[in-house]
């Protein structure tokens, strides 16, 4: 029997109270339990920013790395070792602005990961700055005459670039967001999922009150249909839909990279490079 307390980290959140991140890490945390994921089977990747501190938080093996640099990270993890179930989370600045190519490349390679994006539409751990998702007029550090630029939509990239699952929740609605992310840790293939997070702290607007009265509950016909999930996606304005929009079962890059054929690192014995094979190489 695995138990959430099993997950528990040796620190404790320094996030401002009520911040969204803390739905997230309790729902990763419950899921993993409810799948009776052990926590030595678990690896938790993450960049920089306060969304991207959470391995510190959680008893599992963590790599807290660059900004944006998250997902090669834990594409070699989830290669090296199969076994582990590697959940990948950040912010939105991290994997849509200075980590915007890796989330294309790992989607299109269907790397068997959970990419979780903690999507509070500003750069917290720096103290507010409009990011790639910040609405046009967002008022911020970066932007005080507001925000110029328009918003990226996650899902509609993710889509485009090839994730097999792809959903949105709302850290208001944890339970709601638990079960996407159950789904999400069951896909084999990429899974991505977008997290409406308010940051009660830096932005002031998309608030959790701001949520409660925009969101609404999605369920497609056919999780399978590109077409209906990248037209739902664009959905914006007064209404916002969550929940999974596009569920396909492709090939994992694991599945199809001859140099698997060998089995993954893990089960391969250890070869001490000699001088020998070096001078062989060179
Ligand atoms: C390459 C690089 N550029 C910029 C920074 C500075 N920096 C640290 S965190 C951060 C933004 C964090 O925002 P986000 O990823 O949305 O996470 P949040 O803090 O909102 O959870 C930035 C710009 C950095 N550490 N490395
Ligand atoms: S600054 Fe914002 S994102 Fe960072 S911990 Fe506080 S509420 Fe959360």
């Amino acid at each position: 029997m695995v138990s959430v307390n099993d997950f528990n980290g040796r620190v404790k959140p320094d996030w401002c109270p009520a911040c969204g991140n803390f739905a997230q890490l309790s729902a990763i945390k419950s899921v993993l339990s409810d799948l009776g994921v052990e926590s030595h089977n678990t690896a938790v990747i993450s960049g920089i920013g306060c969304s991207s501190n959470l391995p510190e938080f959680i008893k599992a093996y963590g790599f807290h790395g660059l900004h944006g640099r998250l997902l090669p990270v834990a594409s070699a993890v989830k290669w090296a070792n199969p076994k582990l179930t590697v959940i990948a989370y950040g912010g939105d600045g991290d994997g849509f602005f200075e980590g915007t190519q890796h989330f294309f490349h790992t989607a299109k390679r269907n790397v068997d990961i959970t990419y979780i994006v903690s999507d509070n539409q500003v750069f917290g751990l720096t103290t507010g700055q409009a990011s790639p998702t910040a609405e046009i007029g967002f008022v911020s550090k970066s932007t005080p005459d507001g925000n110029i630029e328009r918003p990226i939509n996650p899902l509609a990239f993710a889509l485009a670039a090839g994730a097999t699952y792809v959903a949105r929740g709302f850290s208001g609605d944890p339970k709601h967001l638990s079960e996407l992310i159950k789904g999400a840790i069951q896909h084999k293939g990429f899974s991505f999922v977008d997290v409406f997070s308010p940051c009660v702290t830096f932005n002031k607007i998309n608030t959790y009150d701001y949520f409660r009265k925009k969101v609404y509950k999605y369920e497609p016909e056919d999780p399978s249909n590109y077409e209906s999930a990248y037209k739902k996606v664009l959905e914006a304005g007064e209404k916002l839909p969550i929940g999974v929009f596009y569920v396909s079962n492709q090939k994992r890059y694991e599945e199809m990279d001859p140099v698997w054929s060998a089995g993954p690192i893990i089960d391969q014995a250890i070869h001490v490079v000699t001088e020998e094979d070096l001078e062989e190489f060179l």
